[in-house]
């Protein structure tokens, strides 16, 4: 896809006073193109900052062997523009990276989007000048632009993390990370290559790897729920008719609990019979994807349900994986499924029948170092030309404090957050004015289909933006005590399911030293839309409003 940036790059020519935007958005992905797209709309004068060398946000960086997504394509779409949905074709039932990639520069083309976008421009600080109600945009060139509002749409899982292992300097091989995957690809053939990480990156490109790498040795620390993707080709006939149904459709996936109309079951598995349980659940598994979340009403809320669930799914790998000893493995044993992101696969279990695959239980075997030959666990040497880290992200709050974020006072956002992130609504901070964020800690984000999420929290905040530009309001700032009530619901609405109980990256706890804290909403898409909506009917309640004479 041709890049067409017409915009003069918002670079400051020494001296020169920064250029002065009405607002500032970080990151050009699903959020960041929408928010162009309505705030520019609007009349703003707006000014995207992307660190990528093109549109994209995770479909950008995400490019390694076989990345597609587990909601359905018509679903993870924007829904904005009608036309858009007619003149742009899904070929597969989960479209993969490259598909989502090019609808992503089409929606940038399409809306001229790209005049408002600077790119391989990363933010590194953010400075709100108090007594002039503005921020200071900081990039490693320095200043690049001053704002009055500043929107984050830097994503939930863009911080990659590579852990580290002693050594990992001194391999003579090449290493990757799924979440900055070299642009040409990669081929494995003839090469002996390392996974590390079984996470849906690990679950999707492990299959894609067996197939050309002479040798693959997959490092498992903790095996995963892995369930069908039964991807496939998305007939024509059905496309239509989805596109024909389709207001409904969006409608039905605004108000569902995952903000994706998942067949639900209303059902409770504990009160069900043996035979009716497994009628059910072999229905949801021939369904495939993310639906076994729905397979019965309280799977996430009654350890025993989950474990009906769990079981048969553990009895799914048994029938798949020849060698009894690996399937034992490749069970999940000590969290409980949905807890922790379930995973989708095409082939994952079946890779592990192949003869050039091994895999690696890093809990008996603990990986202890990198050499210069491959990785060394507690028990031997494996080498390796190659090593895959699958091994995910600084979820949810990494990339937001990646940037230095000083709010009134100079109050630094680390600071604010260091035992966990406070936000009201996963909107909005205490003590920094003008400053939203898209799919924040404590909103239903991860746990939800992103793109329907994004846009009604784009949706939400541009229409914020556009009431106090009308009213007169100056600084719109998230109560102190709104906050407080809103991260002691979030956590309690959590310890009303499963959730909390598990080590994941939805609690922080593949980050050492991250505060425990389960993030996201889990009260659902449809109620939390409802709730956004009467915070805002209520002239935007728990926010606190000021007008230039009341900052005096
Ligand atoms: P995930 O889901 O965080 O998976 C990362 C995997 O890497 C997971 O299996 C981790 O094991 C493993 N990991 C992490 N650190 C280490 C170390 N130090 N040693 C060994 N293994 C490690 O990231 P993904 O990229 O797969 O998926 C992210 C999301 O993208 C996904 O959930 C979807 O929403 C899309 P652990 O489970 O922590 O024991």
């Amino acid at each position: 896809m041709a890049k067409t940036v017409d915009a003069a790059p918002v670079r400051n020519a020494p001296g020169a006073a920064p250029s002065h935007v009405d607002a500032v958005v970080v990151g050009a992905g699903f959020s960041g193109l929408y928010l162009a797209y309505r705030l520019s709309r609007l009349g703003l004068k707006v000014r995207v900052f992307e660190a990528g060398g093109d549109v994209g946000g995770t479909w950008y960086w995400n490019r390694y062997p076989g990345a597609r997504c587990d909601i359905e394509s018509l679903d993870y779409a924007f829904t904005f523009e009608r036309d858009l949905l007619s003149e742009w074709t899904w070929t597969e039932r989960y479209a993969k990276q490259a598909d989502i990639l090019a609808y992503l520069n089409h929606v940038a083309d399409r809306f001229e989007l790209r005049r408002f976008i600077t790119l391989d421009t990363r933010v590194t600080s953010l400075t709100y000048d108090e007594p002039r109600a503005t921020w200071q945009v900081g990039t490693a060139d320095g200043i690049a632009a001053t704002a009055s509002y500043v929107v984050m749409a830097t994503g939930c899982l863009s911080a990659a993390r590579v852990p580290k292992i002693p050594g990992l300097e001194n391999f003579a091989g090449t290493t990757y990370h799924t979440g900055s995957w070299p642009h040409g690809g990669v081929d494995f053939s003839g090469r002996r290559v390392a996974v590390v990480g079984t996470g849906s990156s690990g679950v999707q490109s492990i299959p894609i790897i067996a197939e050309t790498a002479e040798h693959l040795t997959v490092f498992q620390r903790t095996p995963n729920y892995v369930t069908p993707a039964w991807n496939g080709e998305l007939a024509a006939q059905l496309g239509d008719d989805i596109r024909a149904n389709y207001p409904a459709r969006r409608d039905a996936n605004r108000a569902s609990f995952f903000g994706v109309d998942l067949p639900a079951n209303p059902r409770n598995a504990v009160d069900c019979t043996p035979e009716e349980r497994q009628a059910t659940l072999e229905r949801y598994w021939q369904t495939g994807g993310l639906t076994m979340l729905g397979s019965f009403a309280d799977l996430i809320i009654n350890p025993e349900s989950n474990k009906i669930v769990a079981d048969f799914i553990r009895a799914k790998i048994r029938e798949v994986v020849e060698d009894p000893a690996v399937a034992e493995l490749l069970s999940p044993k000590n969290h409980t499924f949905g807890t922790k992101r379930p995973c989708v696969g095409t082939n994952y279990y079946e890779t592990y029948n192949r003869g050039n695959v091994e895999l690696v239980d890093i809990n008996a075997t603990p990986l202890e170092a990198i050499t210069p030959a491959g990785i060394r666990t507690s028990s031997r040497d494996y080498r390796v030309d190659a090593i895959v880290f699958a091994t995910g992200f600084d979820a949810m709050t990494g990339a937001l404090l990646a940037v230095d974020v000083r709010g009134a006072g100079g109050a630094s956002l680390r600071d604010k957050w260091a035992d966990g992130p406070r936000t009201y609504l996963g909107i909005a901070t205490a003590g920094f004015p003008n400053f939203f964020m898209v799919t924040g800690p404590g909103s239903p984000s991860v746990l939800s289909n992103m793109v329907t999420s994004i846009e009604q929290h784009v949706d939400w905040i541009t229409d914020a933006i556009d009431h106090a530009r009308r009213t007169g309001i100056t600084t719109f700032e998230a109560g102190k005590e709104a906050e407080d009530a809103w991260v002691a619901h979030v956590d309690e609405v959590a310890h009303y399911t499963l959730y909390p109980h598990t080590d994941s990256w939805y609690t922080g706890a593949n980050i050492p030293g991250k505060p425990r804290v389960f993030m996201p909403y889990i009260g659902g898409v449809g109620a939390y839309r409802a709730h956004c909506a009467n915070v805002a009917a209520k002239n935007y309640e728990g926010f606190v409003l000021s007008t230039a004479a009341s900052l005096g």
